[in-house]
């Protein structure tokens, strides 16, 4: 018997992504459950080219289900993966609410898939996006040269925010197109966003157009922001690296979709650009585009879209020994969610039917 898939949140941006990733992989699945919350109810997606009509999240809609897959905020997981767990499924969760519980596996596939295998809890956690951005990259170098420092600087798409980061920045784009007057004063961009859009609210806490915003996430202890958090943990875990030194500033940018990480990695011994070169190519899922003489490097624009992350501009750093300076991109919703999301499930797929 084919493995039955429930997918929780299917009407969300990343659940959108989901159903056309499901739509395009090798169809492992028998039945597909979406699963939302009562409003999205009876709406009818599209899967594997047929209607599904969404079913209501309750405990009954996980019976029957080996593999349930969460896109929802933090307190819906953290409420419904249990139920699904309990019911018998294998919970894949999206959401930060068990990332760093230490019973629940933070999975990247190409990196860690041993550690899938021991998950008391019945739940296998999905990275943040901003983790996973460069973790297949930097997973090879770590295999090959072992990494002790890594310091980031994000450049964190909109659709990270979800829909209503989408919604928000085309909104903001509209208001500055065409307009030559903007980006000359502080303060224009934002008395045009006002002067047009009015009060509506805003999931970013400055213009995002015409802009760049050095805020992603909440706020933590001692002014760090969740996501900064996130990548220095995430890293840490998925790595298995307790004690790497990891620091970051996470930064949104007016980018529709895909993350970008700027990344100076240190590791035991020196890295010279070739050897980089050849480890990233030969890592699954990593494409290098580095060819500075012809201005070759990747971007987010070219980026969006495609599975594998993308990356370039690899540098020895001048005055750090040891120390690789690169620029990496990857689709925050497919690699950074949604795709990694569907990878991890298949790999429970294969060993439960195994
Ligand atoms: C963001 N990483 O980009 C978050 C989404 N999970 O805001």
């Amino acid at each position: 018997r084919k493995p039955t898939l429930a997918v929780v949140g299917a009407t969300g941006a990343v659940g959108t992504v989901m159903l056309s990733i499901l739509s395009e992989r090798a169809d492992i699945w028998g039945e597909i459950r979406l699963l939302a919350s009562k409003r999205s109810a009876g709406k009818k997606l599209k899967v594997r080219g047929e209607d599904v009509v969404v079913q209501e999240l309750t405990a009954e809609a996980f019976h029957g289900v080996d593999v349930a897959m969460f896109d929802v905020p933090d307190e819906i997981s953290a409420q419904w993966a249990p139920i699904a767990a309990a019911a018998g499924a294998v919970a894949v969760d999206n959401s930060g609410a068990f990332r760093m519980d230490p019973d629940v596996p933070l999975i990247v596939p190409e990196v860690n898939p041993d550690a899938a295998r021991n998950r008391p809890r019945g739940i296998i956690a999905n990275p943040n996006c901003t983790t996973l951005t460069m973790m297949d990259g930097m997973g090879a170098l770590h295999a090959k040269f072992t990494l002790t420092e890594l310091v980031v600087a994000s450049y964190q798409a909109a659709s990270g925010a979800g829909q209503a980061g989408v919604d928000r920045l085309y909104d903001e784009l509209a208001v500055v197109g065409g307009r030559r007057d903007l980006g000359v004063r502080a303060g224009d961009v934002r008395a045009a966003l006002v002067d047009k859009l009015g009060d509506a609210p805003s999931p970013f806490p400055a213009p995002l157009a015409l802009n760049v915003v050095p805020w992603a996430g909440s706020l933590k202890d001692d002014g760090w922001a969740s996501e900064e958090l996130k990548v220095r943990n995430e890293s840490r875990k998925i790595l298995g690296i307790p004690d790497l030194k990891v620091s970051a500033t996470c930064v949104r940018v007016p980018v529709i979709t895909t993350h970008s990480l700027a990344v100076h990695a240190t590791f035991a011994s020196p890295v010279t650009v070739a050897q980089a070169h050849e480890v990233l190519s030969a890592a699954p899922n990593v494409v290098v585009i580095d060819d500075p003489a012809t201005l070759q490097f990747p971007t987010p624009a070219d980026s969006v879209g495609a599975d594998p992350t993308f990356v370039g501009r690899v540098r020895q750093a001048l005055d750090f020994p040891n120390t690789l300076d690169l620029f990496v991109c990857g689709d925050n919703l497919r690699k950074g969610a949604a795709l990694n999301t569907a990878h991890i499930a298949e790999m429970i797929a294969a060993e439960l039917t195994a």
